[in-house]
């Protein structure tokens, strides 16, 4: 006999997490009278769960709408494991057969896939190192061995959701995994084919990091000394493909959408809003400005921010692409919210592994096409310039491609020669220069513009 499954084990429990799947669940549960609790992962830092555990892992979400703002407590979590402190606690809530889902929010970076074909690279250091370990580390040897442990002890089917800002976000990570599982065990991948489930889906939540201010403002609204609230927007949307191996929360009753195929809303999402984002953070903060909301108000910004939009809505698919334009102006609403305080360098970060799902894609499909994208090209010539003034200006890139891109900052004659060394990076732009030199140029020309300006 297993205990009914009601258990969900996240991993990467940032604030994303806290304000989007942790909410969703908890209002599912309430709707439906149902009981799901999170384990939460912390990959490597115990920070998060430092501060909730004297709490009990309870919190407070801030939701900032037009005319008010709103406090709820949020309580689904009753546990953090820290995996860099104790790796096997992971893999043993992943085998409980309590758990019926993993869900992950762990970054782009958290998949380890090689560029040219979004596989797992197995030649990854931490990859390979997992690979032999007895108790692997990575998400993706952490989630294999929770699922080698499930078909060794029989403890049933699981659900694996990743909620992360990928293109068939599901579909590469039952990749990667099979990759991993292949090579790791003998009878694994045959099992994961039969008894897991990889479904891709689309989350969306502005959600900034934690500041002193929200702390204050939590105190004095609530009463209560919240040593780690999370602030977000009013508006969500979770678009879920509905394809599971056993029980899940009835997430609809929380506004979730369940949906055949989710990758029309999934490319909408990460080339309008993430695209959007991105060029707003690296032309914003060349500009001299701090939050998503100041680099709006700006003309200039927000033209770039349209054009971006604009350009991009138009390569979607068409049931998608015929409401982009209101979807567009939706999100410059989003992005006005003053009361979020949304850091431009915050988006910055890891824009190597951001970069080209949101911008060079939709430039990609253009340039094929014949079309002219002023406002692409802008935004991606504006990440080479705003690398180029962090390294000439001795800033820290946070980018886990950081060291190479500096190597090239570093033996480069000039700012032209740095850019078109970013433009030949494989990962970032895969063949563009050596199909499109007369594009590769342009951007570089139009990095060095803008970086001398
Ligand atoms: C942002 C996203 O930091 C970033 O890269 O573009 O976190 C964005 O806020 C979310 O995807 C919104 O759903």
């Amino acid at each position: 006999m297993t205990a009914s499954p009601f258990r969900i084990v996240h991993l990467g429990v940032g604030n994303f997490h806290r304000a989007h799947q942790a909410f969703y669940t908890q209002k599912a549960n309430a709707a439906a009278g149902e009981a799901w609790r999170i384990t939460g992962v912390s990959l490597r830092r115990p920070d998060t769960r430092d501060a909730l555990a004297p709490q009990g892992f309870r919190y407070t979400v801030e939701i900032n709408a037009p005319d008010e703002t709103r406090y709820e407590t949020i309580s689904v979590l009753d546990d953090i494991l820290v995996a860099s402190e104790d790796p096997s606690s992971v893999v043993a809530a992943i085998a409980d057969p309590r758990t019926a889902l993993v869900t992950l929010t762990v970054t782009e970076k958290g998949y380890h896939l090689r560029p040219s074909d979004r596989r797992l690279d197995l030649d990854d250091p931490k990859i390979a190192a997992d690979m032999t370990a007895e108790v692997p580390t990575t998400t993706i040897g952490i989630l294999a061995e929770g699922l080698a442990r499930r078909m060794a002890e029989g403890a049933g089917p699981l659900t694996v959701l990743s909620c992360d800002n990928l293109p068939e976000n599901g579909a590469v990570l039952e990749a990667a995994i099979l990759a991993f599982a292949g090579e790791r065990r003998a009878g694994l991948g045959q099992w994961i084919a039969t008894h897991a489930a990889f479904p891709s889906s689309m989350v969306d939540r502005i959600v900034p990091a934690t500041s002193e201010e929200l702390k204050a403002r939590v105190r004095q609204a609530t009463g209560q000394n919240d040593a780690w609230p999370v602030a977000t927007e009013d508006f969500s949307e979770w678009v879920i493909e509905d394809r599971f191996a056993g029980p899940r929360p009835l997430w609809e009753m929380a506004g979730a959408r369940l949906v055949p195929d989710v990758r029309p809303y999934e490319m909408r999402k990460l080339r309008m809003l993430n695209g959007a984002h991105s060029a707003l953070a690296y032309a914003g903060t060349l500009a001299g400005k701090t939050f998503v909301h100041e680099a709006i108000a700006d003309e200039d910004l927000a033209g770039l921010a349209r054009a971006v939009m604009t350009e991009s809505g138009e390569t979607l698919p068409e049931e998608v692409r015929v409401a982009s334009g209101e979807y567009a102006e939706a999100l410059i609403k989003r992005f006005s919210n003053g009361a979020l305080n949304h850091r431009l360098r915050q988006i910055a970060m890891d824009g190597s592994q951001k970069l080209p799902a949101r911008l060079v894609a939709p430039l990609n499909e253009r340039v094929g096409k014949g079309l002219e994208s002023p406002g692409l090209e802008r935004a991606i010539a504006s990440w080479i310039a705003f690398l180029g003034r962090d390294f000439r200006d001795g800033e820290p890139v946070d980018d886990p491609l950081a060291e190479r891109l500096k190597a090239h900052w570093s033996s480069a004659d000039g700012f032209v020669s740095f850019a078109r060394a970013v433009l030949t990076e494989p990962a970032v732009f895969s063949d563009l220069a050596a199909r499109r030199p007369e594009v590769a140029e342009r951007l570089a020309a139009h990095a060095e513009a803008i970086f001398a300006a």
